[in-house]
C-alpha cells in the first residue's frame, strides 16, 4: 500500500511540475496586479460574505508532534478538523459547484524549503489570494481604548522563507502557502466531480529532500480531496 501511494505521489509532482513550467512565465505581471489590489480585496470580501449564502467550511490542522515511526520519528501532518476532534486528511470531502471556506491553522512553527516552482504564490482561491493571520503579519498594539487589532492581511503570495508547509491540489490549480504559526482562510470552488491527489510543496518530510515519510504517505502531508 505504502509503496503504490509513493507512486501516486511522485506521478502527481511529475503532473505538477509540468504544469508549473507551463504556467510559470505569466506569474510577474499577475502576482504585481493582485498586490495592487490588497486592500479592496479585503473589504469586498467581507462585504460578500454577509450577503451570499454560507460557504462550506473546511478546517484542516497541521500538528509537528506526530510520531511516524521508532526509525523516523516525529512528522507534520494535515488533519480534518471534524465535529469529533481531528480526523485523518488521507480523504477529505467537500462538495462540489459550493463555495469552500478553507482554513488552515499551522502549529508548526518552522520554515522548510519549497521542492516545488511557484509554492509560494497562492493559485485557484477567490481573488487569487489568501488571508493569513499570524504573529508575522499582524500588528497589534494597546491603544487608547483597548487593543487595537489589525488582525491578518490578504496576499497573493508568501515570501518563501516564512513558508512551512503548502496545500496544493495540481489538477484544480489549487495552492496555498502556509507560513509558520498562521491560520490561513481561503475561498476556491471545485465545478467538477471527482477525487483529486492534494500535497505539500515543502521538503517538511523525512530524508535528503524532505521528501519521505509525511512526504509521501496519505493522511500526513499528502491525500486525496473529493469533491461530490
Ligand atoms: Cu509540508
Amino acid at each position: 500500500v505504502k509503496r503504490g501511494a509513493v507512486i501516486v505521489t511522485i506521478v502527481g509532482m511529475i503532473l505538477l511540475a509540468a504544469s508549473g513550467i507551463a504556467i510559470g512565465y505569466g506569474f510577474g505581471t499577475t502576482v504585481q496586479i493582485q498586490q495592487s489590489k490588497v486592500t479592496a480585496t479585503t473589504t469586498a470580501t467581507a462585504t460578500t460574505n454577509s450577503s451570499v449564502s454560507s460557504p462550506y467550511v473546511l478546517t484542516l490542522e497541521i500538528t509537528t508532534n506526530n510520531t511516524f515511526n521508532s526509525t523516523i520519528g516525529a512528522q507534520p501532518a494535515y488533519y480534518v478538523l471534524g465535529p469529533d476532534g481531528l480526523e485523518s486528511s488521507a480523504n477529505i470531502s467537500i462538495p462540489v459547484n459550493t463555495t469552500i471556506k478553507l482554513v488552515i491553522i499551522s502549529y508548526d512553527n518552522g520554515n522548510a524549503s519549497m521542492i516545488m516552482p511557484n509554492a509560494d504564490v497562492v493559485m485557484g482561491t477567490t481573488n487569487g489570494t489568501e488571508y493569513v493571520a499570524s504573529n508575522n503579519y499582524i500588528n497589534s498594539s494597546e491603544g487608547a481604548n483597548g487593543i487595537d487589532i489589525i488582525g491578518g492581511q490578504s496576499v497573493s503570495m508568501v515570501p518563501p522563507f516564512d513558508i512551512a508547509h503548502t496545500f496544493t491540489v495540481p489538477s484544480l490549480n489549487l495552492n496555498l502557502p502556509i507560513p509558520e504559526s498562521s491560520v490561513v482562510i481561503a475561498y476556491f470552488t471545485v465545478t467538477k466531480a471527482g477525487t483529486f491527489l492534494w500535497f505539500c510543496e515543502t521538503g517538511c518530510g523525512f530524508g535528503p529532500n524532505g521528501t519521505q515519510g509525511a512526504m509521501s504517505t496519505p493522511g500526513w502531508m499528502t491525500g486525496s480531496l473529493v469533491a461530490s
